[in-house]
């Protein structure tokens, strides 16, 4: 059994990536479910298998407990984990290739607080892979992309696991955009040079720091863009899961060598 959580800050795109995921995958006779873990979601674009909401309801907790929004996600975030166990015996009683999870929309209740490694230590196998959603949208300049990649860099020094990160919504990018994207691992010349001509040499010389650590991070060696909305790059980071999975099993489906050199269009 695989399990790929989506984390990422709000509105990043992980509703909607577990749902394409999860169709790519079923199209590919691969048995998979879907857990949801955010007990605040009104709306979600599929139907969870497997469901937080059952166990956990944001507005009671809010009622009471006469908390507010924020007091609320954290109370939900902690009662959350308290239903782990349960939550993985529903899992295991499907017994599926894999396990899809989608986190809270509050990223950091997940990433950063105690509930959330409780939650991902319960609800795991020896194949556990973070999906690091980093939004196109912000992430349009050298040192916004910079940023985002610290943010994934804390994300995977608090839940300890291998992390994929992927640059979503990459429909919504230019031509231009995409290079920086595409280019950030490979040319670090060319990105330093590309924050040299931003706007704000304070700007540009602390991205230049950050960079520098995060060249020196183990885990980030690649960024993965993707779109749900035209399915680019889904076949990318499948590939991408599997090296990191160990790849090789009969399980797995054959999808070619892995590119990230290439752009998809
Ligand atoms: N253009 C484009 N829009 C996308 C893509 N993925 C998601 N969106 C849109 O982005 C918005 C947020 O998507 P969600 O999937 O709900 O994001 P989320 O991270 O689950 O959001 P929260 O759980 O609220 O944090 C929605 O309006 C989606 O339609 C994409 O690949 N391309
Ligand atoms: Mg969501």
């Amino acid at each position: 059994m695989f399990y790929v959580y989506f984390v990422g800050t709000a509105g990043s795109g992980k509703s909607t990536l577990t749902h394409i995921f999860s169709e790519w995958l079923k199209e590919r006779n691969q048995d998979t479910l879907i857990v949801n873990l955010d007990p605040g979601a009104k709306w979600l674009p599929y139907g969870p298998d497997v469901d937080v909401r059952d166990f956990v309801s944001f507005e009671k907790v809010m009622q009471e407990f006469m908390l507010g929004p924020n007091g609320a996600f954290i109370a939900c975030a902690d009662l959350t984990a308290s239903f782990a166990d349960k939550l993985k015996e529903e899992v295991e009683a499907e017994n599926p290739d894999y396990v899809l999870v989608d986190t809270p929309g509050q990223m950091e209740l997940f990433a950063f607080r105690e509930a959330g490694r409780v939650l991902i230590s319960t609800l795991c196998s020896d194949r556990t892979a973070v999906v690091y959603l980093i939004d196109a949208t912000l992430a349009r300049r050298p040192s916004s992309l910079a940023a985002s990649l610290l943010l994934s860099a804390s994300v995977q020094l608090s839940l300890l696991r291998p992390q994929v990160n992927v640059l979503s919504k990459s429909d919504l990018l230019t031509g231009k955009d995409l290079e920086i994207a595409t280019k950030w691992f490979e040319n670090v010349e060319y990105i330093y040079t590309m924050m040299l001509r931003e706007e704000s040499a304070l700007l540009g010389s602390l991205s230049q720091n950050i960079l520098n650590a995060l060249m020196e991070f183990e885990g980030l060696t690649s960024i993965i863009p993707v779109s749900s909305k035209t399915g680019g790059g889904i076949d990318d980071l499948f590939a991408y899961l599997q090296r990191v999975f160990g790849g090789g099993g009969e399980e797995f489906v054959d999808v070619g060598p892995f590119r990230i050199d290439e752009p998809w269009h």
